[in-house]
């Protein structure tokens, strides 16, 4: 156990004690300013298949039977030599945490189901009336958290924070932390049983102590005013017994500070006329320090002030017309192997990311971790997050509406202060049809209602002309409801050869700007050949030149994030000698060199970055 200085993140705090399971209720935002003790290290696991350690004999669930000596979570030890214990946490394998298990352990690579991480912490109070939370930035899929032998709760969802407090249950010494962790795939999950990635499991995240004063700051949003460009606005939301306390915001490098009582609910809202407040930009990132405290509560936070609009077809950045010189990235690190979720991780694949000359990241197809959002802050890179409704969704199902929203509205939570995030994108490739439709309006309506300072999008797709090969269409019902006019196209690779790519004609519906979500090709790094050979690198190098001049062509093109920076993991691409379970369609290959197409991108960019009179 290590205590950590800083800790990006939210929590969402659940219900104490709660005997059945619950979701987590409230949000605490920023537990990097405060003091945390981290969770991470090697916590004992057992893999449990058949979930013996979860349901007795007749498939109860031992956490709501009157008798849950059987439930693992009870972290139960023989007490002499006749007593029957069939586990034993002490005694058993370790894991890394945070790290999916798949990438730690060869007998756990295809592994899908429930595996039990036990760790044991003391907690310190530095005052008697503090209050104590555990905190998990993410675990997939589905968590099932006891702190000795009680339950706390439930979350599902492979990709968001939750917490819950345990002020009440946790002891000074010898605290028992034991997580159920099943990543089992479910026809009405979000995502569901069928992705193009790798189906990581295990606690993926940090995990976190985290200690706050009886009333604290559980949430707070600083922005700019919407329609201006000189006033910040900012609120706080306060959780405890203590709710009509007086909150203080200041910015000390702007000189800006206020301070109100919050009303009887906790709440608090503050206007800050700030004139001539730099606008941060990725040419120039500026953030500010902000500190928000009441009582002995205190947060400090950097929160840069930008605006983004769509107008007709152009993207708008604190006024001005942009072009998103973007890739696409999966939250994975493909030289260690595995899911990505260090601030060294972000460094790797952002730095990347630069290296292209990108401005821009659609983070896909789910909510990667915070580190991501917090860095491109600080590098000047925007950002597009997504959540993982992806292809086939169970759309008249109202429990994974339920819960694609709660994961888009705990996305918002962690990043709403992010200045680099631009874009919720509520779905990628999903089936036209009323159902769908219907489903991701009232995503679209979620996330405005939320955050109406962002563009809100898809992925959607490209249909063909029956009477015309040629002839490309965007005219997907859902398109009226975005902000852009966003979709995948293949030609080159799954439509045709390359050679098609220079005989596209479109005819796209809507007056918004086109931004181009996704388009590549796979190669097999080192692979040379023909560019008529599929998976060569000359192949994909090929794709990339014609497809690059052909969106230049396409009215109100506004950007792009081919298809994607690295090759990732995916278990629908056993190609032997080529693919061996990687979907090589990234610029940079899984021993991380680059391809071919990496330069013909950079070269585009380094175009497209020229100001328009030394092009
Ligand atoms: C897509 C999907 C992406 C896949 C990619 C591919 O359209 O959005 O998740 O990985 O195509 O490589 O086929």
């Amino acid at each position: 156990m290590q205590t950590v200085k800083k800790c990006f993140g939210i929590l969402l705090v659940g219900a104490v004690l709660a005997s059945v399971p619950t979701r987590a209720e409230v949000v605490l935002a920023d537990v990097f300013a405060r003091q945390v003790t981290s969770l991470n290290g090697k916590w004992r696991v057992i893999v449990d298949p058949y979930d013996t350690g979860y349901y007795d004999y007749r498939h109860q669930p031992y956490d709501a039977s009157p008798y849950p000596g059987g439930g693992f979570f009870i972290d139960r030890h023989a007490k002499d030599k006749t007593d029957q214990v069939e586990y034993n946490f002490d005694t058993s394998p370790t894991l890394n945490v945070p790290g999916d298990w798949n990438s730690q352990d060869e007998k756990l690579f295809y592994y899908e189901g429930s595996v039990w991480y036990r760790t044991k912490f003391d907690v310190k109070k530095s005052a008697p009336d503090h209050r104590q939370f555990v905190y998990f930035g993410a675990a997939n899929y589905e968590a099932d958290v006891y702190l000795n032998g009680k339950k706390l709760g439930r979350h599902i969802g492979g990709f968001t924070a939750f917490a819950y407090e345990i002020t009440a249950l946790a002891k000074a010494t010898n605290n028992s932390l034991v997580v159920r962790v099943n990543n089992n795939r479910h026809v009405d999950g979000v995502p569901t049983v069928n992705t193009d990635w790798w189906n990581y499991g295990g606690l993926t995240r940090d995990v976190l102590l985290v200690e706050t004063p009886a009333t604290f700051i559980s949430n707070f949003r600083v922005r700019l005013k919407p329609g201006t460009t000189n006033t910040i606005e900012a609120n706080a939301q306060l959780d405890g017994a203590d709710k009509e306390k007086t909150v203080k915001i200041s910015l000390p490098t702007l000189k800006l500070a206020a301070e109100m009582k919050a009303d009887a609910n906790g709440f608090a809202q503050f206007e800050l006329s700030a004139p001539n407040l730099p606008l941060w930009s990725p040419e120039s990132p500026s953030l500010n320090d902000v500190e928000l405290s009441s009582g002995e509560d205190q947060l400090k936070d950097r929160i840069g002030f930008r605006t983004v609009a769509a107008s007709g077809q152009n993207i708008l950045l604190n006024g001005h017309k942009v072009f998103l010189r973007g890739i696409a990235i999966h939250e994975e690190n493909p030289l260690r192997g595995g899911r990505a979720w260090s601030e060294a991780d972000a460094q790797l694949l952002l730095g990347w990311a630069k290296e292209l000359n990108c401005d821009f990241v659609r983070l896909a197809h789910y909510p990667h971790n915070e580190h991501m959002a917090r860095l491109a802050d600080e590098m000047g890179i925007l950002v597009w997050e997504e959540i993982p409704v992806y292809w086939t969704i169970d759309w008249t199902n109202a429990d994974t509406l339920a819960n694609a929203q709660m994961q888009l509205s705990d996305l918002i939570a962690r990043d709403q202060n992010r200045a680099s995030v631009i874009v919720w994108s509520v779905a990628n490739e999903t089936p036209v049809g009323e159902a769908r439709t219907k489903f991701l309006k009232s995503l679209v309506d979620e996330a405005r209602t939320l955050d109406g300072t962002r563009l809100v999008s898809a992925a959607m797709e490209v249909r063909g002309d029956p009477n015309d090969a040629n002839h490309k269409i965007v005219d997907d019902p859902f398109g009226e409801f975005t902000d852009l006019c966003s979709f995948n196209e293949y030609a080159g690779w799954y439509d045709g050869l390359p050679e098609k790519i220079d005989r596209l004609h479109w005819s796209i519906k809507y007056n918004k700007p086109v931004f181009i979500s996704e388009f590549g090709a796979g190669a097999r790094q080192g692979f040379h050949a023909d560019a008529l050979t599929r998976f060569s690198e000359e192949y994909q190098a090929d794709v990339y030149r014609r497809t690059l001049p052909m969106l230049e062509k396409i009215p109100g093109f506004s950007g792009c994030t081919p298809w994607i920076l690295c090759d990732f993991r995916s278990p629908k691409r056993p190609l032997p000698g080529i693919q061996d379970g990687w979907n090589v369609k990234g610029l940079i290959g899984h021993n991380g060199e680059k391809k071919l197409a990496f330069d013909v991108l950079k070269h585009f960019y380094d175009e497209q970055a020229k100001p328009a009179a030394a092009k």
